[in-house]
Protein backbone atom coordinates (compact mmCIF):
# COMPACT_ATOMS: atom_id res chain seq x y z
CA UNK A 1 0.00 0.00 0.00
CA UNK A 2 0.87 3.60 -0.35
CA UNK A 3 3.69 4.49 2.29
CA UNK A 4 1.69 7.72 3.27
CA UNK A 5 -1.00 5.66 4.40
CA UNK A 6 0.91 3.15 6.97
CA UNK A 7 0.15 3.36 10.32
CA UNK A 8 2.99 4.10 12.53
CA UNK A 9 3.18 0.56 13.94
CA UNK A 10 3.60 -0.38 10.17
CA UNK A 11 5.94 1.71 9.79
CA UNK A 12 7.98 0.79 12.51
CA UNK A 13 7.24 -3.32 11.67
CA UNK A 14 8.53 -2.62 8.05
CA UNK A 15 11.72 -0.74 9.06
CA UNK A 16 12.32 -3.50 12.06
CA UNK A 17 12.09 -6.28 9.72
CA UNK A 18 14.39 -4.86 7.45
CA UNK A 19 16.68 -4.20 10.01
CA UNK A 20 16.60 -7.79 11.17
CA UNK A 21 17.12 -9.18 7.97
CA UNK A 22 20.68 -6.83 7.53
CA UNK A 23 21.36 -8.37 11.62
CA UNK A 24 20.57 -11.69 10.32
CA UNK A 25 23.78 -11.28 7.34
CA UNK A 26 20.39 -12.11 4.99
CA UNK A 27 20.34 -8.67 3.26
CA UNK A 28 23.34 -8.33 1.32
CA UNK A 29 22.40 -11.39 -1.05
CA UNK A 30 19.78 -8.64 -2.69
CA UNK A 31 22.25 -5.95 -3.44
CA UNK A 32 25.29 -8.59 -4.98
CA UNK A 33 22.07 -10.03 -6.58
CA UNK A 34 20.94 -6.45 -8.23
CA UNK A 35 24.69 -5.79 -8.47
CA UNK A 36 25.19 -9.22 -10.81
CA UNK A 37 22.34 -8.62 -12.66
CA UNK A 38 22.84 -4.88 -13.87
CA UNK A 39 23.94 -5.58 -17.05
CA UNK A 40 24.34 -2.95 -19.78
CA UNK A 41 23.75 -2.70 -23.42
CA UNK A 42 27.65 -3.11 -24.64
CA UNK A 43 28.15 -5.61 -21.99
CA UNK A 44 27.65 -9.30 -23.91
CA UNK A 45 25.27 -11.80 -22.63
CA UNK A 46 22.30 -11.88 -21.70
CA UNK A 47 20.37 -8.50 -20.13
CA UNK A 48 18.11 -8.84 -17.35
CA UNK A 49 17.35 -6.76 -14.93
CA UNK A 50 17.94 -3.55 -16.71
CA UNK A 51 17.77 -2.23 -20.49
CA UNK A 52 15.99 -4.79 -21.23
CA UNK A 53 12.00 -6.45 -21.67
CA UNK A 54 12.36 -8.06 -17.91
CA UNK A 55 13.13 -4.62 -16.14
CA UNK A 56 9.50 -5.56 -15.10
CA UNK A 57 8.75 -8.84 -14.20
CA UNK A 58 12.51 -9.29 -12.96
CA UNK A 59 12.20 -6.84 -10.87
CA UNK A 60 8.46 -8.13 -9.52
CA UNK A 61 10.28 -11.22 -8.42
CA UNK A 62 13.23 -9.53 -6.86
CA UNK A 63 10.07 -7.96 -5.02
CA UNK A 64 8.57 -10.81 -3.93
CA UNK A 65 11.63 -13.35 -3.17
CA UNK A 66 12.37 -10.14 -0.80
CA UNK A 67 8.78 -9.29 0.57
CA UNK A 68 8.54 -13.21 1.53
CA UNK A 69 11.91 -13.29 3.39
CA UNK A 70 10.23 -9.90 5.23
CA UNK A 71 7.11 -11.97 6.10
CA UNK A 72 9.64 -14.97 7.26
CA UNK A 73 10.40 -12.52 10.33
CA UNK A 74 6.99 -10.89 10.91
CA UNK A 75 4.10 -11.83 8.59
CA UNK A 76 2.34 -8.60 8.85
CA UNK A 77 4.62 -6.89 6.97
CA UNK A 78 4.09 -6.19 3.43
CA UNK A 79 6.45 -3.84 0.54
CA UNK A 80 4.88 -0.24 0.71
CA UNK A 81 5.28 2.11 -2.51
CA UNK A 82 6.29 5.89 -2.43
CA UNK A 83 4.43 7.41 -5.25
CA UNK A 84 7.33 10.04 -5.77
CA UNK A 85 4.56 12.11 -8.17
CA UNK A 86 2.92 12.98 -5.07
CA UNK A 87 5.80 12.72 -2.31
CA UNK A 88 8.29 14.67 -3.74
CA UNK A 89 9.89 17.10 -1.10
CA UNK A 90 13.12 15.78 1.36
CA UNK A 91 10.81 16.77 3.76
CA UNK A 92 8.12 14.46 3.33
CA UNK A 93 7.00 11.83 6.26
CA UNK A 94 8.87 9.11 3.97
CA UNK A 95 12.42 10.92 5.17
CA UNK A 96 11.33 11.20 8.57
CA UNK A 97 13.38 9.38 11.33
CA UNK A 98 11.31 7.13 12.24
CA UNK A 99 10.93 5.26 8.35
CA UNK A 100 13.47 5.86 5.63
CA UNK A 101 15.54 8.83 7.63
CA UNK A 102 16.69 11.79 5.94
CA UNK A 103 19.22 13.04 3.00
CA UNK A 104 22.76 12.81 3.39
CA UNK A 105 24.93 15.70 4.95
CA UNK A 106 26.69 18.07 3.03
CA UNK A 107 29.85 17.51 3.59
CA UNK A 108 30.11 13.81 2.43
CA UNK A 109 26.57 12.66 1.62
CA UNK A 110 26.14 10.15 5.11
CA UNK A 111 22.64 9.81 5.85
CA UNK A 112 22.55 11.16 9.87
CA UNK A 113 18.63 10.35 10.73
CA UNK A 114 16.90 7.38 11.43
CA UNK A 115 16.98 3.94 11.29
CA UNK A 116 19.65 3.36 8.69
CA UNK A 117 22.13 5.97 9.75
CA UNK A 118 25.72 4.42 10.46
CA UNK A 119 26.08 5.38 13.57
CA UNK A 120 22.77 3.69 14.73
CA UNK A 121 25.03 0.20 13.70
CA UNK A 122 21.93 -0.93 12.55
CA UNK A 123 23.15 -0.46 8.28
CA UNK A 124 26.75 -0.92 7.55
CA UNK A 125 27.14 -0.90 4.06
CA UNK A 126 29.10 -4.33 3.13
CA UNK A 127 28.68 -4.17 -0.71
CA UNK A 128 28.73 -1.37 -2.43
CA UNK A 129 30.34 0.10 -5.77
CA UNK A 130 31.83 2.66 -3.92
CA UNK A 131 33.99 2.19 -0.64
CA UNK A 132 31.91 3.79 1.71
CA UNK A 133 30.97 1.96 5.05
CA UNK A 134 27.70 4.71 5.43
CA UNK A 135 24.34 4.72 3.43
CA UNK A 136 24.70 7.68 1.47
CA UNK A 137 21.93 10.15 -0.05
CA UNK A 138 22.43 13.54 -2.48
CA UNK A 139 18.31 14.45 -3.17
CA UNK A 140 17.90 16.33 -5.49
CA UNK A 141 21.53 16.22 -6.84
CA UNK A 142 22.05 20.41 -5.81
CA UNK A 143 25.25 21.05 -7.95
CA UNK A 144 22.88 19.77 -11.19
CA UNK A 145 19.64 19.95 -10.20
CA UNK A 146 16.66 17.97 -11.11
CA UNK A 147 13.29 17.10 -9.74
CA UNK A 148 11.29 13.91 -9.43
CA UNK A 149 8.96 12.78 -12.46
CA UNK A 150 5.55 14.48 -12.60
CA UNK A 151 2.11 13.27 -12.79
CA UNK A 152 1.78 14.75 -16.71
CA UNK A 153 5.74 12.77 -17.69
CA UNK A 154 4.22 9.53 -16.32
CA UNK A 155 0.53 9.48 -18.13
CA UNK A 156 3.14 9.81 -21.38
CA UNK A 157 4.76 6.58 -20.47
CA UNK A 158 1.38 5.16 -19.51
CA UNK A 159 -0.44 6.04 -22.62
CA UNK A 160 2.52 4.34 -24.90
CA UNK A 161 0.07 1.22 -26.21
CA UNK A 162 3.57 -0.97 -27.25
CA UNK A 163 5.18 -2.82 -24.19
CA UNK A 164 8.33 -2.58 -25.83
CA UNK A 165 10.01 -2.81 -29.49
CA UNK A 166 13.59 -4.22 -31.01
CA UNK A 167 16.36 -3.90 -30.45
CA UNK A 168 14.91 -4.28 -26.84
CA UNK A 169 17.74 -2.10 -25.08
CA UNK A 170 17.92 0.96 -23.77
CA UNK A 171 18.76 3.05 -27.12
CA UNK A 172 17.03 6.32 -27.85
CA UNK A 173 15.15 4.41 -31.07
CA UNK A 174 14.12 1.41 -28.47
CA UNK A 175 10.16 3.32 -28.68
CA UNK A 176 7.15 1.64 -26.35
CA UNK A 177 6.42 1.24 -22.30
CA UNK A 178 9.07 -0.11 -20.63
CA UNK A 179 12.00 1.89 -22.52
CA UNK A 180 10.71 4.89 -22.00
CA UNK A 181 9.80 4.48 -18.22
CA UNK A 182 13.04 2.49 -17.71
CA UNK A 183 14.37 5.84 -18.58
CA UNK A 184 18.15 6.15 -20.05
CA UNK A 185 17.76 8.57 -22.52
CA UNK A 186 19.33 11.07 -20.39
CA UNK A 187 18.72 14.96 -21.11
CA UNK A 188 21.33 17.01 -18.84
CA UNK A 189 18.77 18.82 -17.40
CA UNK A 190 16.11 16.87 -16.33
CA UNK A 191 18.46 13.38 -15.74
CA UNK A 192 17.26 10.32 -16.91
CA UNK A 193 13.11 9.41 -17.42
CA UNK A 194 11.23 8.33 -14.83
CA UNK A 195 12.40 5.23 -12.57
CA UNK A 196 15.76 5.98 -13.53
CA UNK A 197 15.52 9.88 -12.20
CA UNK A 198 13.91 8.54 -9.05
CA UNK A 199 17.63 6.70 -8.69
CA UNK A 200 19.27 9.90 -9.96
CA UNK A 201 16.85 12.41 -7.55
CA UNK A 202 17.45 10.35 -4.13
CA UNK A 203 20.97 10.27 -5.73
CA UNK A 204 24.30 8.40 -3.24
CA UNK A 205 23.64 4.49 -3.44
CA UNK A 206 20.21 5.08 -5.32
CA UNK A 207 22.43 5.81 -8.15
CA UNK A 208 24.38 2.73 -8.83
CA UNK A 209 24.37 -1.14 -9.27
CA UNK A 210 24.09 -1.69 -5.65
CA UNK A 211 20.95 0.17 -5.26
CA UNK A 212 19.41 -1.81 -2.80
CA UNK A 213 22.02 -0.74 0.05
CA UNK A 214 19.42 2.00 0.26
CA UNK A 215 16.23 0.54 1.65
CA UNK A 216 14.05 3.14 -0.42
CA UNK A 217 15.28 0.78 -3.23
CA UNK A 218 11.79 -1.59 -2.31
CA UNK A 219 9.55 1.48 -2.18
CA UNK A 220 10.37 3.11 -5.46
CA UNK A 221 10.42 -0.15 -7.19
CA UNK A 222 6.94 -1.15 -5.40
CA UNK A 223 5.62 1.93 -7.58
CA UNK A 224 6.85 1.04 -10.80
CA UNK A 225 5.56 -2.57 -10.08
CA UNK A 226 2.06 -0.67 -9.64
CA UNK A 227 2.34 2.02 -12.30
CA UNK A 228 3.01 -1.99 -15.13
CA UNK A 229 -0.04 -3.38 -13.51
CA UNK A 230 -1.78 0.43 -14.11
CA UNK A 231 -0.34 0.14 -17.71
CA UNK A 232 -1.64 -3.07 -17.89
CA UNK A 233 -5.38 -2.21 -17.20
CA UNK A 234 -5.16 0.54 -19.37
CA UNK A 235 -3.96 -1.29 -22.51
CA UNK A 236 -5.62 -5.23 -22.09
CA UNK A 237 -4.90 -5.57 -25.65
CA UNK A 238 -0.96 -5.32 -25.31
CA UNK A 239 1.11 -8.09 -23.64
CA UNK A 240 4.53 -8.74 -23.02
CA UNK A 241 7.02 -8.51 -25.92
CA UNK A 242 8.78 -10.35 -27.15
CA UNK A 243 6.20 -13.05 -27.11
CA UNK A 244 8.35 -15.74 -28.75
CA UNK A 245 12.02 -16.11 -28.64
CA UNK A 246 14.18 -14.26 -30.75
CA UNK A 247 15.66 -16.21 -33.94
CA UNK A 248 19.20 -17.01 -34.17
CA UNK A 249 19.90 -14.16 -36.92
CA UNK A 250 18.46 -11.46 -34.41
CA UNK A 251 21.80 -9.49 -33.13
CA UNK A 252 19.58 -9.47 -29.77
CA UNK A 253 19.59 -13.35 -30.03
CA UNK A 254 20.37 -14.82 -26.35
CA UNK A 255 20.75 -11.24 -25.18
CA UNK A 256 16.59 -10.72 -24.26
CA UNK A 257 14.34 -13.39 -22.44
CA UNK A 258 10.89 -13.49 -24.27
CA UNK A 259 7.53 -14.40 -22.90
CA UNK A 260 8.22 -18.18 -21.88
CA UNK A 261 11.92 -18.27 -21.51
CA UNK A 262 13.02 -18.58 -17.73
CA UNK A 263 14.52 -15.48 -15.72
CA UNK A 264 17.73 -16.54 -14.38
CA UNK A 265 18.69 -16.43 -11.43
CA UNK A 266 15.01 -17.05 -10.43
CA UNK A 267 13.54 -19.60 -12.73
CA UNK A 268 9.76 -18.52 -13.42
CA UNK A 269 9.14 -16.98 -16.64
CA UNK A 270 7.56 -13.36 -17.68
CA UNK A 271 4.38 -15.52 -18.35
CA UNK A 272 4.23 -17.10 -14.90
CA UNK A 273 4.55 -13.06 -12.97
CA UNK A 274 2.39 -11.16 -15.53
CA UNK A 275 -0.64 -11.49 -13.34
CA UNK A 276 0.22 -10.11 -10.09
CA UNK A 277 -3.15 -11.05 -8.58
CA UNK A 278 -1.59 -14.56 -8.09
CA UNK A 279 0.91 -12.84 -5.91
CA UNK A 280 -0.60 -9.57 -3.89
CA UNK A 281 -3.27 -7.07 -3.85
CA UNK A 282 -2.70 -3.50 -4.35
CA UNK A 283 -4.65 -0.91 -2.03
CA UNK A 284 -4.24 1.83 -4.40
CA UNK A 285 -4.58 5.80 -3.12
CU1 LIG B 1 17.09 -2.56 -10.65
CU1 LIG C 1 15.57 0.78 -10.22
Amino acid sequence: MNQRHLTSSQRSRFVEAVVELKRAGRYEKYVRLHGKYFAADGETGLRMAHMAPTFFPWHRQFLLVFERELQSLDPTVTVPYWDWTVDRSPSSALWADDFMGGNGRDSDGQVMTGPFAYRTGNWPIRYGVTKEKYLTRNMGRPDRPIALPTRAELDGALSIATYDTAPWNSAPGTKGFRNKFEGWTVSETKGGYLHNRVHQWVGGHMTGGTSPNDPIFWLHHAFCDLLWVRWQRRHPHSGYLPAAPLGAKDPEHGRVVSLHEKMPPFGVTPAEVLDHRRFYTYEES
